[in-house]
Order: C-alpha cells, then structure tokens, then sequence
C-alpha cells in the first residue's frame, strides 16, 4: 500500500446550519477541518495509507479532533498534543449573489506555535512515497514557516515525491512576511504544483499571462517541478459556475473535461478533493487520465457538504471517463 504524509492545521468548523446567516443563527454545525487533512481523508478513503502531521491542544477539543482524523482513516500517531488552543474555522454559506464568508479565529493555536521538533523525520518518512503540503501552512507564523521548509528538506533528502497546493489565503500572512518572500523557496523543493490563477501572482509574484509564459517560468525557477497543475473557475458566481484544470509536463500539456455546476451545496474543501483526487492519479494513471480523475473528484465535491470528499472510486472514475462534458446537479 503506497504510504502518504500530509501536514496543516486541523480547525474546529463552525458553521450556522443551511444557509442561515451569522446574524440570524442560534446554533453552529460543528466538524473538523482543515485543507492538507482534507487531502489526507480522500486518499485514506480511496485505500492509501496517510498519515498527517500538525499539532493539537492537550484537551478534549484536541482529542476529539484527532478522533475525527482517525474515523477518516488517517493515522495520528505523529501528532504532538501541547499546550495552547485549537484553532477555529466560522463559515457562513453563500447563496444566489451571496458569497460564502470564512472567519479564523486561529491566532496562538496549538500548531501555529509549534515549532516541529518533537518530529522524527527518519520515523515520519519511513516508506512514504508522496509528501503534499500547502501555502496555508507557511502562511501562520514564522514558526510554521520554518516548519513547511524544514519539512520539505526532509522529504527531498529521502527522494520523496512532494505535492504543494499554492492555496493562498488572503486573510492569513499575517506574520510580517508576504507569500512571495516564503513561498518560491518552498516551491524549489516540490515535483507538483497545484495552483490557481491568482496563486501565481500573490505567492510567486508572477502576472499569468500565458499558459506557455506559466509553464515556461515555473519550469525555470523551480528545478524539481515535474508538473504545474492550474485549477480554472471560469464563471464567477454563487450559483453557477463552470470549471476545469490544465496539467503542464515539460513537453506536453493535458485539459480535463469542464463541469458545469448548476446547484453548489459546499464549495469548501473542493481544491483538497481536486488535490486528493491529483495525487491518487498521478500514483495510479498517466497524467491526462489523472487530471480528468482530479477534477470529477473535485467537481463531486461542490455537491457534499462539510470538508472532506467521501466518494468512492468508482463514482469518481465514472464520472470521469465520461465522454459529455460533466454536469454536476
Ligand atoms: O480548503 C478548505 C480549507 O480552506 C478549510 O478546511 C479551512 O484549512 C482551512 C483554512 O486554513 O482555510
């Protein structure tokens, strides 16, 4: 069985049930999230061993949340329980011209100070064959910074494959660094790079221009990049929307099938699906079959609620190997 390691903060999700606002509501629908776990939970459920590295408060709130890790598949043994709080995801859902909003309240938290050294990496990588981290992570503290680039030493040093989702967040970055000081180091030490449109110019302060201009400057700058994969939404509104993804090789470059969504339950979690559902081909199938099993895994999950994609593969396959262009009820 191949052998994953994701790593990210888990939050607690609160979130006002359907669509009722933050004003309105008297109760919270309550869940764990968090994107690399995410990630973590779509791979474990599709039959890969994962295991997700963060840190967890030293409470019931901590042992609950590596519980709901544990019913997902993932193993937990890395995961430190220290002192400090847990982070906590608001999410109030969008509908028609209303677009979802994301409070954090997540300053101080168990793994944004953590600083990784209660961390075995000899222990961690054992086996592992693919490492995937995101610019979230990076984007918490200097603590966590440094954590991410350590991390991906570590993994590199052991020929490990390495995923980074760009994921830039603009209401994270709060540490006195910006995303383009941080992040293109990181990206030095990644083989794929998951990435939307306006992830390239906030983290790697580049202008998308051209598919060819990406391409070209990734594969320039960054020397262990093997593939760019850009995820397009490509109409903007709540309650409808089309989307699809590209993945460039060095010579060769493959589009996935668009979906058409006509009525979105969730949209949180869909690049973690998307990324999951990456991953779990780039191991399996050839890069064109991948990209189409990414993008019906992450198209599926706008019909899901809460963060994490439970589908099985065939479902996902299905959908995928479709010949009409996808729509998604
Ligand atoms: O991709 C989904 C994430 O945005 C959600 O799980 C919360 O991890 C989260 C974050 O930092 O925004």
């Amino acid at each position: 069985m191949k052998k994953i390691v994701t790593i990210g903060e888990v939050m607690l999700r609160l979130s006002p049930p359907g669509n009722q606002r933050f004003f309105q509501t008297h109760s919270f629908d309550v869940e764990f999230g968090g994107s690399e776990a995410n990630v973590g939970a779509a791979l474990a459920f599709w039959g890969l061993h994962v295991s997700h590295l963060t840190a967890f408060p030293d409470n019931e709130i901590g042992w609950a949340a590596s519980g709901q890790l544990r019913k997902n598949g993932i193993d937990t043994r890395f995961i430190p329980y220290l002192p400090g709080r847990m982070g906590v995801y608001y999410l109030e859902q969008g509908a028609m011209q209303r677009s979802s909003q994301v409070i954090y309240d997540r300053i101080n938290s168990a793994f944004s100070n953590f600083d990784g050294k209660a961390y075995n990496w000899d222990e961690i990588f054992h086996g592992v064959s693919w490492f995937h981290w995101s610019g979230i992570t990076p984007a918490l503290s200097a603590k966590c910074a440094e954590l991410t680039l350590c991390s991906l030493q570590e993994a590199r040093k052991r020929g490990i494959t390495v995923s980074g989702d760009l994921n830039y967040r603009s209401n994270l970055w709060r540490f006195g660094k910006e995303p383009h000081e941080v992040m293109p180091e990181l990206m030095a030490l990644t083989n794929v790079m998951i990435a939307g449109s306006r992830d390239f110019k906030q983290c790697l302060n580049e202008e998308f221009k051209s598919f060819t201009e990406v391409r070209n400057m990734a594969f320039d700058r960054f020397p262990h990049l093997e593939y760019i994969v850009k995820t397009d939404r490509i109409s903007h509104s709540s309650s409808n929307n089309t989307i699809s993804a590209m993945l460039f090789a060095k010579k060769r470059i493959h589009s996935s099938k668009s979906y058409e969504l006509t009525h979105i339950v969730d949209r949180v979690g869909t690049g973690d699906a998307f990324a999951g559902g990456l991953i779990y081909g780039l191991l399996h199938f050839k890069p064109k079959e991948a990209i189409e099993f990414a993008m019906a895994a992450g198209a599926i999950k706008h019909s899901v609620p809460g963060d994490v994609l439970l589908c099985s593969l065939q479902e996902i396959q299905e959908l995928a190997s479709g010949e009409a262009v996808g729509k998604i009820k």
